[in-house]
């Protein structure tokens, strides 16, 4: 427990104690695990996955992170440890747990245990998440806590509680880089006060926190910056200011140089409009279809909007694919979730 101490003298023993024994006991028992990282990998599945190895590997056993694709999403990621995508699963001896980070099911995960299960038949597997949702297979083998910001949240009680401190440059650059990502900056409504104890600790540790903040959320190409700018100038008002609505086209991204991934964050900017409630985004993608993207103040659902159209989310941030026809029943269904 001695290298604990630093870092635990800034947790309150209640932060600790979320942490369920039979998980503890569980990494305790662990000789060669697998990591395996949700599909579209961002920085708290990565962040994660890297300090939850770096935590088994300090207490004596093997961890291999297995990806089902390459990482490079996060190329320019200074601020994250450099992660390879794993092994070929074929390659490396069977483990004696796999967990799951950052995710709750083999879909999740892009099909990573159902592609290997005549080798890993048997082995138990834990999932360490923080989703909220249908988790049938939550049992002691694993931790799951809607109330934490980011998986890296949980990977650092886990840490702490295990007597692996804060003295290793690697998990807490790892651990801060889904902490930051995760809680929007320390800013979603999901960051508590044990989330900011634990940032606490990671920025006493040596966490480049602020460079993480820039990389995550205050840079962008030059391409995206236009395109934004260009879908923002056009975005239109409906219900007394209430509705806000962005249509992204092709022709937007020919003028811009970008594409349509750039429309990430669009609907972010939107929502910022003093007054809107709800902010569409509307976008043409490359295979005809129409991408929306939604979000919301809380008391207004952008979940119920996106449900309209068969697709779903979170209450304040949802998506779904429309057909152009598609626009005046949004419209409708906008109007109707603000109202009148
Ligand atoms: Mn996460």
């Amino acid at each position: 427990m001695r290298h604990a101490r630093q870092g635990e003298r800034l947790l309150y023993d209640r932060d600790l104690a979320t942490v369920p024994e039979s998980i503890l006991d569980r990494l305790r028992r662990t000789r060669r695990a697998w990591i395996l990282i949700h599909r579209r990998p961002d920085p708290d599945t990565i962040g994660a996955a890297i300090a939850i190895a770096d935590l088994i590997a300090a207490i004596g056993g093997e961890a291999e992170v297995i990806a089902d694709e390459p990482l490079s999403i996060l190329e320019g990621a200074s601020s994250l440890p450099a992660l390879e995508a794993g092994p070929d699963p074929r390659h490396i001896p069977v483990p004696d747990r796999i967990f799951l980070v950052d995710c709750a099911s083999d879909e999740r995960t892009g099909g990573l245990l159902a592609r290997h299960a005549a080798a890993i038949a048997g082995v138990p597997v834990s999932i360490i998440d923080h989703h909220p949702g249908d988790h049938q297979t939550i049992d002691e083998e694993s931790w799951v806590d809607a109330t934490a910001a980011a998986a890296c949240e949980m990977i650092v009680l886990l840490a702490l509680r295990l007597g692996v401190g804060m003295d290793r440059p690697r998990l807490v650059r790892a651990a801060a880089a889904g902490l930051v990502t995760d809680s929007g900056a320390f800013g979603h409504p999901s960051v508590r006060g044990r989330t900011l104890r634990v940032g606490g600790a990671l920025i006493d540790a040596g966490a480049p926190v602020a460079e993480t903040i820039r990389w995550a959320f205050r840079t962008s190409s030059i391409a995206r910056m236009r395109l934004h700018a260009r879908a923002i100038a056009r975005m239109r008002l409906f219900a007394a200011g209430r509705v806000a609505l962005v249509r992204v086209r092709s022709a937007d991204y020919a003028a811009t140089a970008a594409g349509p991934d750039d429309v990430e964050g669009i609907a972010n900017r939107a929502i910022e409009g003093a007054g809107v409630q709800i902010a569409l985004m509307v976008a043409d993608m490359s295979d005809g279809s129409l991408r929306l993207s939604a979000r919301s103040h809380p008391g207004v659902s952008a979940r119920t909007v996106a449900q309209a159209f068969g697709g779903g989310g979170h209450e304040q941030a949802a998506g779904a694919t429309l057909r152009e026809s598609d626009l005046p029943r949004l419209l409708r269904v906008a109007r109707g979730v603000v109202g009148r």
